[in-house]
């Protein structure tokens, strides 16, 4: 019989609650809830710099699945916890929300919105070693499953301070426990570009071929994030930052006018990326349609006659990077992204207009290159606007509303609707003889649609396919996009399988990425797969999506014995065929478009695809080259 103290208790129920509702504290249990266990720890350690006394990071992955976070901070305290009467390092790992907060007088500021805390990383993990380095010592502490199983000792003399955090994600919780080295790194090198100075290395001893590493420092902060993501555009403007403390709340903002046509801004409170906007987001922008609008008055470029720019024409090709810190972060929102602290609007707009005005003032040539292009940007968005009523006032004419070349479904429910986007007039007949028409609709596309990483919004409107598509989808486009309007919940790709095909397809998704960016974020489009290889042997057909699926039906027979087909285009089926392998939901394959939390990194590869840069292209290339499979050619 074992006494149990109070605390002891507390701490089992709390392992309990963790373990049996492990989305509650971490989101989900799949890839997105194994990453979060790294970004907790991470978040630790981001702290112990925040409070200025940790300089580097260290994240390695094992062979074993196991991940380990070290930092040269203060190190973990290991005094008894006057309450608890355990050592403080072992309060702070399994007691939940202990996390780092105890004791007072803590950090300023802290990553509030995972901080659920180490002890919930603890929970999950089939065990976790603490080691800390302190006051001339080394010490460990060990547990499994969130308990104790080695208490706190001693383990030999050692110099320096800081934390090793080793854990091993326990696979009865998590369904995968392969972490990615791409979701990783992208978090790592924001956290190192949002932490000045701070440097964070990753490293993955899990490579057959040997260990892969690689460091992120950034002198530059912010700025060198707007460096970084405008790196193959076209600047109009020099990185022009502030950064000022008011009221204890800590704002930096970098921006750069780019010659594109996309608003590339990420807001940050405490290291978060605040997706859903909000108060410092606001106060930004205000301040840049504000001084932007009042300097060209001043100038008389903006007569008075004419209306002000609006805010996005004034945002049109900005690149900018908003990172906040303060005390009491309070985060709203569907998805708890959203920044409600109503006094960093005032904060955040005074610091980027005061600046602003600064470089308007010194630099008139760039000032009028700036106003310049907001003024396209409104004349271009005016006559989209014409455009857009023109087709709908010739819509109400026409009936419905929809487009000619629209083969509909029956269904007018959203969630049981599909629409196949296919290449070509001719395989869009075939694909309409092989639908189901009460669940699937057609839509031909002839030829390429329009780049609209190269044009702005009124040239897109004047591009057939675009309009086309715009009507099909019902949910418009662009910041008038609703995608409680959209039409169908699966939007197929249908293309070939050749170079015309993957163009179409990355034209398509770029189109999409840029314009209807939430139907990517939900998970509403998709990539059909047709076969590349119709087999037959006697009475016997196989289909064969790749070269290995083709050697499988072989199957170590001579090939001779079968009657191959090669398909270069859709076109080459016949309705029954196109529907068995690609359309019917019992026998096709879909691949879902997915955007993982590092939006970065899609919005850099959309820029080297599909920009006006051709360097950066040819490079994408050349490094891609290698691993190209079935070229046609
Ligand atoms: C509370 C107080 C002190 C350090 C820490 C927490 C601390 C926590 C973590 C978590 C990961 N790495 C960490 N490094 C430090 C400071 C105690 C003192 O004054 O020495």
């Amino acid at each position: 019989m074992q006494d149990y103290t109070g605390e002891q208790i507390e701490v089992l129920r709390g392992l309990e609650a963790v373990r049996k509702r492990p989305g509650m504290y971490i989101g989900n249990t799949a890839e997105r809830g194994l990453h979060q266990l790294v970004y907790e720890v991470v978040d630790n350690a981001v702290d112990e710099a925040l409070a200025g006394c940790c300089r580097n990071i260290r994240v390695v992955l094992y062979k074993d699945g196991s991940c380990s976070v070290e930092d040269d901070g203060r190190g973990i305290p290991i005094d008894i916890h006057a309450e608890e009467k355990l050592p403080a390092v072992e309060v702070a790992m399994t007691l939940l929300h202990a996390g780092g907060k105890f004791g007072k007088g803590g950090y300023k500021v802290s990553g509030g919105l995972h901080g659920v805390g180490v002890s919930v990383v603890n929970a999950l993990s089939e065990w976790m070693v603490t080691r800390v380095h302190r006051d001339g010592w080394l010490y460990e502490i060990r547990f499994e499953r969130g308990v104790t199983s080695q208490k706190l000792k001693r383990l030999s003399r050692a110099e320096g301070t800081g934390t090793i955090q080793h854990f091993k994600p326990d696979p009865q919780v998590f369904e995968t426990l392969d972490f990615s080295w791409k979701i990783l790194e992208a978090r790592l090198r924001e956290l190192a570009f949002l932490n000045r100075g701070l440097s964070i290395i990753l490293r993955d001893e899990r490579p057959d071929e040997g260990p892969r590493e690689r460091g992120y420092m950034y002198e530059g902060g912010i700025v060198s994030f707007v460096e970084w993501l405008n790196e193959n555009k076209e600047s109009l403007t020099p990185v022009i930052s502030t950064n000022g403390e008011r009221d204890g709340v800590d704002v930096e903002c970098a921006l750069q006018w780019q010659d594109g046509y996309n608003e590339v801004v990420y807001a940050y409170a405490n290291n978060i990326n605040t997706i859903e906007g909000g108060m410092h987001l606001t106060g930004f922008r205000t301040a840049i349609s504000g001084k932007v609008n009042e300097y060209a008055r001043k100038r008389g470029m903006l007569k008075e006659s004419e209306a002000n720019l609006s805010t996005d024409d004034c945002m049109e090709g900005l690149t900018a990077i908003i990172s906040v810190k303060l005390q009491d972060p309070q985060f709203e929102g569907q998805t708890k992204t959203k920044l409600g602290n109503a006094k960093i609007r005032p904060i955040v707009n005074s610091l980027v207009t005061e600046r602003l005005d600064f470089f308007l003032e010194e630099n008139p040539k760039i000032a009028r290159a700036i106003v310049d292009k907001c003024m396209q940007a409104q004349r271009a968005r005016e006559a989209a606007k014409k455009a857009r009523d023109l087709t709908r006032r010739k819509n109400v004419l026409e009936g419905s509303g929809l487009p000619g070349k629209l083969v509909d479904c029956k269904t007018t429910d959203p969630a049981l609707s599909e629409i196949f986007l296919v290449e070509g007039d001719s395989a869009g007949g075939t694909a309409k003889g092989g639908r189901d028409p009460n669940t699937q609709a057609i839509l031909p596309l002839r030829g390429k649609i329009l780049n609209v990483e190269k044009a702005r919004i009124d040239k897109m409107l004047a591009n057939e396919e675009i309009r086309t598509m715009i009507t099909a989808l019902g949910a418009g486009f662009g910041d008038d996009f609703d995608v409680a309007k959209l039409r169908y919940h699966k939007i197929i790709i249908m293309t070939d399988a050749d170079v015309d095909g993957s163009h179409i397809r990355t034209l398509l998704l770029t189109f999409f990425y840029r314009k209807m960016k939430p139907l990517i974020e939900r998970g509403f489009v998709y990539i059909a797969q047709p076969p590349l290889y119709g087999i037959r042997k006697g009475k016997k057909q196989w289909w064969a999506f790749n070269e290995a699926e083709l050697q499988q039906v072989f199957d170590g027979a001579d090939p001779k014995e079968f009657t191959i087909q090669q398909f270069k285009g859709l076109g080459e089926m016949d309705a029954e065929q196109l529907a068995e392998t690609t359309m019917e939901p019992a026998s096709r394959r879909l691949k879902r478009v997915e955007l993982d939390e590092a939006g970065e990194e899609a919005e850099k590869v959309f820029t080297e695809l599909m920009g006006e840069r051709v360097e950066p292209r040819k490079l994408f290339i050349q490094e891609y080259a290698r691993t190209v499979r079935n070229l046609d050619l």
